[in-house]
């Protein structure tokens, strides 16, 4: 509206119905000013996401050629925590960094081989930046709401697209370095870097309305306030403010239920009476059964489960160390272990736990939660907890650990 009554020369021409041009566009909010300032937050935010999202990738690893440390416990919390928020925060900022550039869209191509192929390779390779940001945020929102529609695995592709998303950042930050410099020495207010030249009818209207001041304060709200909306599934004290989250870090026994027993489809039958745990090690292995495990020394740990999809818990969970088991059939320290699971499909039927998070004494086989027997969707009879585990790794209803030569 803030137009309204103005002589709106670009108006007159867009109603011819060509295609708008760059110089269409007001320059006062659609700036370097303000498209430099949104894309340092942006930067910061995606470069934070990519570094947490390597360490996620990297703690999923089966067999880690460094291994990842087992502390501090509450590290991978942190780290994915920081991963989903600093995602939610650039949804705002890309949407805000995409409208303040969206003139460029409809700038002239200059003529001549040379300048139009540099041209050409710029908005080739800002196509793919514009791609693959796009794409990285929405799967990892669908992953973080747990909605996977697509066929391929999240994991892997989003890995990859992420090393795309940041070469073409880097890329990009490189080409534009002078404008960015310009634009942020500069004040604000200062309109000398703005694209359209200084004979467009445009400049001089439009002069009412939000500021850039008030555009830039209105994004960073709505990136904070999308990151509080959703933060409380993994910060307890936001748990109330959390009003999106799709965990809200709580749950039965104080913890959240990622799958239950039966959409893992595991058997009734087999969590009953008839258990056993199976402990292999070459030719040693022995058999228990719940009372059995029940019986050997019990240790308690506070330790947290910490999703992918952004949710965390911290929880006080009681059980049988897993180094203990393993000395019942003479494994040697630092040994990894298969942990397999009642449930009979899909990938976290089967995880290895890796010789230092075998021999971390925290590492339990967990009866118990909070004082009670473990749940059966929290992994009735036995479940892994160990330290500083991406919790797609904290295997439920573990009916075998095999002992890796
Ligand atoms: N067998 C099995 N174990 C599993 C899963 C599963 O689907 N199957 N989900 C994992 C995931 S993704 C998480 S986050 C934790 C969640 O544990 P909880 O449901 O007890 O909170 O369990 C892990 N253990
Ligand atoms: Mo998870």
């Amino acid at each position: 509206m803030t137009d309204a009554g103005a002589p709106a020369p670009g108006r007159r021409r867009l109603a011819s119905l060509r295609p708008p041009r760059e110089e269409d566009f007001s320059p006062r909010l659609r700036s370097p000013a303000v498209a430099a300032r949104v894309g340092v937050a942006l930067g910061v935010c995606f470069g934070l996401a990519f570094l947490t999202g390597l360490v996620s990738h990297y703690s999923q690893l089966p067999d880690p050629p460094v291994p990842v440390p087992t502390s501090p416990s509450w590290g991978y919390r942190v780290t994915q925590g920081l991963h989903v928020a600093t995602g939610i925060a650039a949804i705002p900022l890309l949407l805000v960094k995409l409208w303040t550039v969206l003139p460029r869209l409809f700038q002239a191509m200059p003529r001549g081989v040379g300048p139009l192929a540099v041209a050409t390779a710029e908005r080739v390779s800002v196509a793919l930046l514009v791609a693959s940001a796009i794409f990285m945020l929405v799967t990892g929102l669908m992953n973080s709401t747990q909605w996977y529609p697509w066929a391929f695995s999240f994991r892997s592709t989003h890995y990859a697209v992420a090393w795309v998303a940041v070469g073409a950042i880097v890329l990009h930050v490189a080409v534009k370095l002078p404008v960015i410099r310009t634009a942020l020495g500069a004040d604000l207010e200062d309109t000398s870097q703005d694209r359209v030249p200084k004979t467009s009818p445009t400049r001089g209207v439009d002069q009412e309305g939000l500021s850039r001041r008030g555009l830039l304060t209105a994004t960073w709200t709505a990136a904070g306030l999308a990151v509080l909306a959703t933060a409380g599934a993994t910060v307890p004290w936001l748990r109330r403010v959390s009003v999106l989250g799709v965990r809200s870090g709580d749950g039965p026994q104080g913890v959240p239920i990622n799958r239950t027993a039966s959409a893992a489809e595991v058997d009734p039958a087999a969590v009953g009476e008839d258990y056993r745990l199976e402990v292999v090690h070459g030719e040693q292995s022995v058999t228990l059964s719940r009372a059995d495990l029940e019986a050997m020394e019990q240790r308690t740990e506070a330790l947290p489960i910490a999703c992918v999809e952004g949710w965390s818990a911290q929880g006080t969970w009681s059980g049988v160390r897993v180094r203990d088991l393993l000395d019942l059939v003479g494994a040697p320290a630092g040994a990894a272990v298969v942990v397999d699971s009642l449930q009979q499909r899909g990938a976290f039927s089967s995880t290895r736990l890796p010789g230092n998070f075998a021999d971390d004494p925290r590492t339990l086989l967990a009866l118990g939660l909070s004082g009670e027997p473990l749940s059966l969707d929290h992994g009735y009879p036995a479940r892994i907890i160990a330290p500083n585990r991406p919790g797609v790794l904290q295997t439920k209803w573990v009916h075998r650990l095999e002992v890796q030569a």
